[in-house]
């Protein structure tokens, strides 16, 4: 591309956004132009830009990146050239795009296909900042981490830094359906518009690219596990291929959910029976199809046999039977099947936290090589916390890839604020205590997913996303944080939560430390304020029927008993818990804990070690029971939940005084939404404590406020048209 009119359409970018309200489209990439003596620095660093001539779509992105980053931090363009001709220059390229970069014998082994080396050195004899990397890709993410450091105000003077992602894939998962619905979504409707796809491919495709580029991410699963079989038909793969087109200059592979009886729905077979020769052949025909049109498709994310989808049980043959058959579908071009183990049935008696393990660890060594399990983080299903799943660890000859929730189901939809990095970063560090790894390596459950202990060939690593059309894509601005988080995880399971909280709050906002500051930590505690007011201490599943907005501890008549939120806290007049310690004499415990390692099923077997957020996780207790606190269950429940009402109440104090700091548009947005928070954290309060005052009639500790209203009131709430239903 010609460089004159790119960068006079970039200049008209940057100043018309300069005048256009923050209303949060443009996320952590908003890259605020720097004021005073920080900008003579940066200058000083990026006075050029040497670039390879020619190169791939993805390279020519990163010199685009690169200068627009540039002109936006700085307000003025860059001068690109061949080869440093003045101090300050930043070389970007691979050893094979730019003889520049060839040159400097820089150590870019160690550095994968991905990864990207920073680093400042004295390159043609002039002082110069050079971004490289093996891969286009791993430039790509370089200069976005170059931008990093530049927006978030750290010094550029002696650059050494080097970064290679630990998994392999890492995706968003859109449960985004063909009408534009998407299911948990509360950011608005699907930005995928297949009916003007693929006449239309719009901009915001590209914008959607270079977010998810900027944290890492490199694929994305465009629809909904509960699966259309219609997103495989001919004319819907023409519209991915349209997407894809969009997307690849990013480095993002597109991938497709396939519901498992589409030979019978599009291909007019009998049968979807994984064994069946007919059937196997028809995916196969459908794999080169796909690929056909878009050759670096990425696979099949698939959910059978769970929640009314179709699956290879319905024939009697296996999970494993059911994925091999599609990865032999796909295996010839370098595809991946990704295959959820979030099953179980109403049918089954056992725990619903028990029914994966049960169904996929006997099947342990039987999935093909490109086959990975998609274990979500907890056993049941995206809770505000949750004990690790007992999986990882447990399947050493199968990939296992993490699936985290983005989009807050369980936790307040949009308009709570609930940073997510404390949640990811716990499902993480948790240690399996698994035997028979690769030695020295701690087997926690990112070292599980990230490989190392187990030696998987493929790695990965899910996020279902909270994007949706809305203009802050996230449906609030806090939102964004949890987005970003999950990439930068995904990337580096090691990275602290509170790292990245504060680099996206530097770009997000300001650097200015009276804002970073209190504002982080305002971030750090708001998950746990979450558990406070809705599920505290292992309590887990309380949520409105259906849309789990709002509580309902009380519904005990759905259709399936393991959707009863009195399935989870099985509260009664003498106390409350789910037991999931061993049974006693035909009665007690469902036997969970001993799907976990002999440790770990110790310590959380055990009502004195068990830690006390997973307590009635694991335990069923009387009301009486005393806590560490000294108090007593009962009276340590309202506390909590009161604590919780408190924090949000904290919260609001805290972003009041960030006015000054933060645009009319985004305060007022923030602001409100914190209002709504708290009033919904009292009726979460509130509603918890009629209703389980209504089972052990206790009276409320001293200086406890009862509840506003009677529990009827509570029960009597609707909300026919709550956001993101099925
Ligand atoms: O959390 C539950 C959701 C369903 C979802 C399911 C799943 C896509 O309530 O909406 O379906 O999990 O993960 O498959």
């Amino acid at each position: 591309m010609n460089a004159r009119p790119l960068l006079a359409a970039l200049a008209a970018l940057v100043f018309s956004c300069s005048s256009a309200a923050e209303d949060g489209y443009d996320l952590w990439l908003r890259a605020a132009a720097i004021k005073g003596a920080r900008a003579d620095e940066v200058r000083s660093h990026i006075s050029e830009v040497v670039l390879p001539e020619g190169g791939s779509e993805v390279l020519r992105c990163a010199g685009e990146e690169f200068r627009r980053g540039a002109l936006r931090a700085l307000t003025q363009d860059v001068p690109v050239e061949k080869a440093p001709a003045r101090e300050g220059s930043v070389v970007l390229g691979t050893p094979a795009s730019s003889p520049v970069v060839a040159g400097l014998a820089l150590p870019l082994q160690s550095l994968g296909d991905e990864g990207y080396l920073i680093r400042s050195q004295i390159v043609g004899g002039k002082r110069a900042i050079v971004i490289a990397a093996n891969s286009d890709v791993g430039v790509l993410y370089g200069v976005f981490q170059f931008f990093r450091l530049v927006q978030s105000g750290q010094p550029l003077g002696a650059l050494d830094v080097s970064s290679r992602p630990s998994t392999k894939i890492r995706l968003l998962n859109h449960w985004d359906n063909l009408d534009q619905h998407v299911e948990r979504g509360y950011a608005g409707q699907s930005i995928w518009n297949w009916h003007k796809l693929p006449g239309w491919v719009d901009p915001r495709y590209t914008d959607y690219a270079r977010a998810n580029a900027s944290i890492g991410i490199n694929g994305t699963v465009l629809t909904n596990v509960n699966a259309n079989a219609t997103s495989l038909a001919p004319a819907y793969i023409e519209k991915a291929k349209a997407l894809s087109g969009a997307l690849r200059p990013y480095g993002i592979r597109i991938y497709l959910t396939a519901r498992f009886s589409a030979p019978i729905e599009l291909g007019g077979l009998k049968t979807a029976d994984p064994l069946d020769p007919g059937v196997r052949a028809w995916w196969k025909a459908k794999a080169d199809e796909i690929y056909a049109a878009i050759p670096d498709f990425g696979g099949f994310l698939v959910k059978a046999n769970s929640e009314g989808q179709p699956g290879p049980q319905d024939y009697k043959r296996t999970h494993a039977d059911g994925a091999n058959m599609l990865a032999e579908a796909v295996a010839p071009h370098g595809g991946v099947v990704m295959w959820r183990a979030f099953v179980y049935s109403n049918e089954t008696p056992t725990d619903r936290a028990k029914q994966a393990f049960d169904e996929f660890v006997p099947l342990d060594g039987r999935f093909n090589e490109n086959v990975l399990v998609q274990v979500k983080n907890g056993a049941i299903d995206f809770q505000p916390r949750e004990p690790f799943h007992p999986l990882f660890g447990a399947m050493p000859k199968t990939p296992l890839m993490m699936e985290f929730q983005i989009t807050k189901e369980y936790l307040g939809f949009s308009t709570h604020l609930a940073y997510l990095g404390p949640l990811f970063e716990e499902a993480l560090d948790a240690d399996t205590r698994v035997k028979g790894g690769k030695k020295g390596v701690r087997p926690t459950v990112a070292k599980v997913v990230d490989g190392e202990l187990h030696g998987y060939k493929y790695t990965g690593m899910a996020g279902v996303a909270n994007i949706g059309s809305d203009r802050s894509w996230s449906g609030s601005i806090f939102d964004q944080a949890n987005w970003y988080v999950y990439g930068r995880l995904a990337w580096d399971p090691e990275l602290s939560a509170r790292d990245i909280a504060e680099e996206w709050v530097r770009q997000t906002f300001t650097n200015d430390p009276a804002f970073v500051k209190p504002v982080v930590e305002m971030m750090m505690g708001s998950r746990e304020a979450v558990v406070d007011y809705m599920t505290p201490l292992g309590l887990a599943h309380l949520m409105g029927t259906g849309h789990h907005y709002g509580p309902a501890p009380w519904v005990n008549d759905l259709g399936r008993a393991d959707w009863n939120p009195t399935y989870y806290h099985r509260a009664d007049a003498n106390g409350i818990g789910f037991d999931r310690g061993p049974a006693k004499d035909g009665k007690g415990g469902s036997d969970a804990i001993s799907q976990y390692a002999p440790e770990v099923a110790r310590q959380f077997g055990d009502v004195k070690k068990t830690p006390e957020q997973f307590l009635l996780w694991f335990h069923h207790l009387p009301w009486s029971h005393r806590v560490s606190s000294g108090r007593s269950l009962w009276d340590e429940l309202v506390v909590r939940y009161t604590r919780g009402v408190e924090s949000v109440a904290k919260m609001q104090a805290t972003w009041e005084g960030m006015k000054p700091f933060v645009d009319e548009e985004r305060f007022k947005q923030v602001g409100d939404y914190l209002a709504i928070q708290h009033e919904e954290a009292q009726w979460w309060r509130d509603a918890c404590i009629a209703y389980f005052q209504s089972i052990n009639k206790l009276p409320l500790p001293d200086g406890y406020a009862p509840p506003k209203h009677p529990l009827e009131y509570y029960k009597s709430l609707r909300f026919p048209y709550a956001p993101g239903r099925t």
